[in-house]
């Protein structure tokens, strides 16, 4: 079993990751600066869920499962000495980082939020690498990335995991065959960061064998895992708001308190995603697969199914009778695109994925239903917008 560290552990897959490897008998400690709390008061929002403070929860689980989670309260890419005390205290074995602002429209809100994701996402990709680096400790660390680092303009092929083998002509007439990092095509400031991540992790895996996986995960779905339901005190933050709230969830929730389903543009749009129960599952076997020291960065794609929006939208109205609002699209993206996805790293093997089909729609729906009091129909419309014109 191992010791690891959680960055961004309070968040909407922290929090379940963390309770998942908990479970699995996992020695946690959890690091987070509870800024995803403080974004929910800057923009005068709450979870759809009752979520607790972290305190209560990792009480909670003690209680229900007598397995400890540790948790320090501090901001990775800010306190740096801080952050590599904590790594020679714990002396982890492994570091799962999602500590980063993971909203796109949020990010492209005004240069307050360009420059506080910037700020905030590259800081902390950085510090965690140079802290590990600094340790002198072989940690395998393990990133949540984004599919959104491909692009969403309609590729022509199946996207590989993370990287493109490539011919180009010498000029003496001959072709070298190589392989590149898949070229990047951020959408937004969010996603730009990840793709810097991802150079980062390049040069950290080149020049000091830093042990990396990059996880680039579709759009999780759901909100529920095995742990989180145990307890209504464990329970997982669901955002439906138009800044955090991802698409499927919004649209269920929308559903339950009668609003129409705000499909962007022609809803043209194909997207990858997986469920958050299939998150924690495939971050828990990257966890368990480092890469060897020297390698370069193993790159996982993290979904399980691709669907056109307008597709998405037309099941979920066709078994809650919702109607279907097709509304001027506030971001700069492709009307429509084809996507299609390798993903045999995880989903070819041992992982059964939870598809949309099994019923899951059912659980997200029970919850949209049971807390529908909460949700403020002012919060629903997606406001923020990718230019001025
Ligand atoms: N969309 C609608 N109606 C809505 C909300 C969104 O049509 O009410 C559309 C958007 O225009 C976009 C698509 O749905 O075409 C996806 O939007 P989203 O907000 O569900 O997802 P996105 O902004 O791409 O970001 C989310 C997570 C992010 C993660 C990413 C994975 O917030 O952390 O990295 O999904 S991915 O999309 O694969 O890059």
């Amino acid at each position: 079993m191992a010791k690891i560290l959680v960055l961004g552990g309070d968040g909407f897959c922290g929090w379940p990751t963390a309770l998942h490897l908990s479970k699995a008998g996992h020695e946690l400690v959890i690091l987070d600066n509870l800024s995803r709390r403080e974004i929910d008061q800057e923009l005068g929002i709450q979870s759809l869920t009752p979520i607790r403070g972290i305190e209560e929860r990792i009480a909670a689980w003690e209680e229900l499962t007598n397995h400890k989670i540790g948790f320090r309260r501090l901001t990775v890419g800010k306190e740096f000495d801080a952050l590599l005390e904590v790594i020679e205290q714990e002396e982890p074995d492994a570091i799962v980082h999602f500590a980063e602002q993971r909203a796109a429209p949020y990010s492209m809100k005004s240069a307050v939020h360009k420059r506080y994701t910037v700020d905030n996402n590259l800081n902390a990709t950085h510090d965690v690498c140079a802290a590990i680096v600094e340790s002198g400790r072989d940690i395998h660390l393990v990133h949540l990335g984004t599919m959104g680092v491909y692009g969403y303009g309609t590729a022509g092929l199946k996207i590989p995991e993370g990287y493109l083998s490539i011919k180009v002509d010498t000029p003496e007439g001959e072709q070298v065959e190589t392989e590149i990092l898949y070229p990047a095509n951020p959408g937004s400031i969010y996603h730009m960061t990840k793709t810097q991540d991802a150079l980062f992790f390049q040069f950290y895996a080149k020049n000091d064998g830093l042990r990396v996986t990059d996880l680039h995960q579709g759009i999780v779905w759901g909100t529920q895992t095995p742990e989180t339901s145990m307890d209504e005190r464990l329970i997982n933050r669901f955002d439906y708001d138009g800044e955090y709230g991802t698409v499927l969830n919004r649209f269920l929730v929308q559903a339950a308190v009668g609003h129409p389903l705000t499909v962007h543009g022609t809803g043209g749009q194909t997207r990858a995603f997986i469920h958050i129960r299939d998150t924690v599952r495939c971050i828990e076997r990257a966890i368990s697969e480092p890469p060897e020291s020297g390698a370069r960065v193993e790159i996982r794609n993290q979904m399980t199914e691709t669907h056109r929006l307008k597709d998405l939208a037309e099941m979920i109205a066709e078994r809650t009778g919702a109607e279907i609002s097709f509304v001027e699209n506030p971001r700069n993206e492709a009307a429509e695109n084809e996507l299609n996805v390798i993903n045999e790293k995880f989903f070819g093997h041992a992982i059964e994925p939870t598809t949309l089909e099994e019923g899951l729609m059912e659980e997200v729906r029970d919850i949209a239903a049971r807390y529908r009091d909460r949700v403020d129909p002012k919060m629903i419309p997606a406001t923020s917008q990718w230019s001025k014109t």
